[in-house]
């Protein structure tokens, strides 16, 4: 009797269907309940312990939701409900303004309940809040649909790691309002840099059919706040921007839609001329200007909700607007003047300088400061968080110190494309909060790089996506963790990387103290090993070429002399490293006079930018009390120890995580370990065949002459 119910009462009843079909669509593409292989990510729902299993019954057990009907809102109760079917052992009713758990749009009259401070609620989009209410129930509440799904899995985060449910009320709101993941994904299904299987985009068969694996997909992106994905390789051809592949964008648009996240596309600045038949891709052509405003209208019609264009313009061979002696500036305005209100351009900084005889980290703040104050303001300038490229360590970006009148987006690498891909352990969040955390930036001598990248409707962290169509997702177990902080350190970038651990840890294998402490610890320590192994001592870009695996220091016969590891280590009889000071390149002249400083002291024992920033002798004394050689051997020697250390202790974990993921990861770090070996071995034996110094007493000569280590070869190495 439709008639018979009011309006709230249809919506419900409305949710709830909607509900049972996502409810069955989701968990009948998530595999067989509990096979433990990875595929549920960190949202694994598994029964909590009896006594704590009561205090969540007692505070929900059903779910009201007062919200306008919407697919957003329909997939927070569907998760809800997934996660409290396993939680509460029975289904998680829909009440109609029941005592447990709630929703609650905060336009709507479920808003007079809420304690005063939840009617204030941030207006920044996402934000929401957790509240527990007198009578012992819950409600999550937001003033936009998206906050209600982002609250909600905040609190199955919560509920996971066993959190003390007095600890609710929390209230959250993101820093920063566009947090995105760059897919390097090719037509062909290959992924650039991609170390875990196939692209999950399945080009061939959209629009007709998508793989219930993208719903899954947005999922685990919105539990961890990511709104933002570009879906095609930056190096992608303009075929991207055809109509067929509008039909099949717009399919992957309207399957991430409910969960919060707009599509992006790389647009390959040619297009006009490769598509469009003109004769030209000049950006202050009126008709290429036409071209590409009907080329967005078009997006636009079959996308509303488009995020924009990814750029990457006059940057390892991609055209751009400088092929027609116009400024990045100039093309990137031209391409945001297209799309106007409806979206951004994100412009990207990765440039090389046509003269090869600037030096190499300096080339992007040659090319983009200038430019600050010209760029529209639905330009956002992504810059990688280094002056190079995705490097073990590196100093920041000095642009970040150098553009106050331009939004400036931060550019992350979560694939490991120079991290030993998923077949090493390393976690990065360190490496993104070193990053972050760096401070000096602006003229007050206290900004951070997170200072300069949050706030606005126009702020930008990007994450290079490491993920693929393996069954885990990712290549290997760990680097879900990379995924998973990634998207809460764009959506936070305060939180601390042991604590973003630890919570994964407690979500992704059990929330026990003990096992907790032991995970965290050895993933805090991982990317400082890797540093120790491949490029201790601020040293860079000493991998392989092309597929940088593995370690090749000796070569120097690439194209351009700023590809050469050579050029970054600067290795002879005499020393090593690279003299950015006064006296050589002076790239430290580009960042700010404290920051600077800091770069170039020599008087902290970690000494992690050391052979970046200084050319040393062989012999020079440090504040270690080594010499440059000596500690070269020692930190090398280090880092093979690290990764003993780590599969010792992953080891002592076998019996306390689920036999299938246990042994994955051992056989992994025994991987990694005899790649650490030949890292540290093939970088002594070249560094050694300068510097002709013995090695200190007690580190052991290479297992093979230096000629072996030259003669490897990996035709089969991913990601290329
Ligand atoms: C380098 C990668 C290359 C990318 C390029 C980029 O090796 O595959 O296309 O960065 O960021 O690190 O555009």
């Amino acid at each position: 009797m439709p008639n018979a119910l009011g309006r709230d009462e249809i919506s419900a009843a409305r949710v709830i269907g909607a509900i049972w079909a996502g409810a069955l669509a989701v968990l009948s593409c998530a595999g067989p309940a509990h096979a433990e292989d990875g595929y549920e990510l960190w949202l694994r729902y598994r029964p909590l312990p009896s006594s704590y299993a009561e205090g969540v019954a007692a505070a929900a057990p059903d779910l009201t939701i007062d919200a306008p009907r919407s697919a957003t809102v329909d997939a927070a109760a569907t998760e809800l409900r997934r996660a409290f079917a396993v939680w509460l052992d029975r289904p998680l009713a829909i009440a109609h303004a029941g005592a447990g758990l709630s929703l609650c749009r905060v336009d709507r009259p479920c808003a007079e309940k809420l304690p005063p401070a939840a009617k204030q609620a941030s207006a920044f989009p996402g934000a929401f809040r957790i509240d527990r209410l007198d009578g012992g129930g819950m409600v999550i509440s937001a003033r936009d649909d998206i906050g209600l799904l982002y609250g909600s899995f905040a609190l199955l985060r919560h509920i996971q790691q066993q959190a003390p449910l007095d600890a609710i009320p929390q209230a959250d709101t993101p820093r920063v309002a566009i947090r995105m993941l760059d897919h390097w994904d090719n037509l062909d299904g290959s992924v650039e840099r991609g170390y875990a299987g196939r692209s999950i985009f399945q080009w061939w068969r959209l629009p007709g059919y998508v793989d219930p694996r993208l719903t899954d997909y947005a999922r685990a992106n919105a539990s961890i706040g990511i709104n933002a994905v570009a879906v095609n390789n930056v190096n992608a051809p303009a075929t991207f921007l055809t109509p067929r592949f509008i039909a099949k964008t717009r399919a992957i648009a309207d399957t991430l839609r409910p969960y919060g996240i707009r599509v992006f596309l790389s647009a390959r600045f040619s297009a006009p001329r490769d598509l469009g038949g003109l004769a030209t891709a000049d950006p202050l052509d009126r008709g290429v200007q036409r071209w590409w405003r009907a080329k967005a209208d078009e997006i636009y019609a079959a996308i509303p909700d488009f995020g924009g264009f990814l750029v990457k313009a006059n940057s390892e061979g991609q055209p751009g607007p400088q092929d027609y002696g116009r400024t990045h500036a100039e093309g990137a305005n031209m391409l945001a003047r297209a799309i106007g209100k409806r979206g951004v351009v994100i412009w990207r900084a990765f440039v090389y300088d046509p003269d090869p005889a600037v030096e190499r980290t300096m080339q992007a703040y040659n090319a983009f400061q200038p430019l600050d104050g010209q760029f529209d303001s639905n330009v956002i300038v992504q810059v990688k968080n280094g002056p190079l490229d995705f490097q073990p360590r590196e100093p920041v970006s000095p642009l970040f110190g150098a553009m106050s009148k331009t939004q400036l987006g931060l550019e992350l690498q979560i694939t490991k494309e120079y991290l030993g891909f998923s077949t090493h352990l390393a976690y990065l969040a360190p490496l993104f909060e070193e990053a972050l955390d760096t401070g000096g930036l602006g003229r007050d001598g206290r900004t951070t790089l997170a200072d300069i990248v949050v706030g606005g409707p126009t702020s930008l962290i990007a994450g290079v996506a490491n993920i693929g169509a393996d069954r885990n997702w990712t290549g290997s177990h760990f680097d879900q963790a990379n995924w998973y902080a990634f998207g809460r350190l764009a959506w936070n970038p305060a939180l601390s990387s042991d604590a973003i651990a630890r919570e994964w840890a407690a979500q992704t294998f059990a929330p026990d103290a003990a096992l907790i402490d032991a995970v965290a610890a050895l993933m805090m320590t991982s990317r400082q090993t890797v540093v120790d192994y491949m490029t201790p001592l601020g040293l860079a870009h000493l991998m392989g070429s092309d597929h940088h695996h593995g370690p090749a220091p000796w070569v120097d016969d690439l194209g351009r002399p700023d590809w050469n590891p050579v050029y970054y280590h600067r290795a002879d009889a005499d020393g090593i490293g690279f003299d950015r000071t006064a006296s050589g390149s002076n790239a430290l002249g580009q960042y700010p006079a404290g920051l600077a400083k800091r770069y170039a002291d020599e008087s902290d024992p970690a000494l992690p930018f050391l052979l970046w920033f200084h050319h040393k002798r062989w012999d020079d004394r440090l504040v270690t009390g080594r010499t440059v050689w000596d500690e070269l051997v020692m930190r090398y020697d280090r880092g093979v120890a690290g990764v003993d250390g780590l599969a010792a202790r992953w080891g002592s974990l076998r019996g306390r995580i689920d036999a299938p993921r246990h042994a994955e990861v051992a056989a992994l770090l025994k991987v990694q370990q005899a790649e650490a070996r030949w890292w540290r071995d093939a970088s002594i034996a070249y560094f050694q065949s300068l510097s002709r110094r013995p090695l200190p007493a007690g580190h052991a000569a290479p297992a093979h002459p230096l000629s072996w280590y030259r003669d490897q070869s990996f035709p089969e190495a991913p990601g290329r």
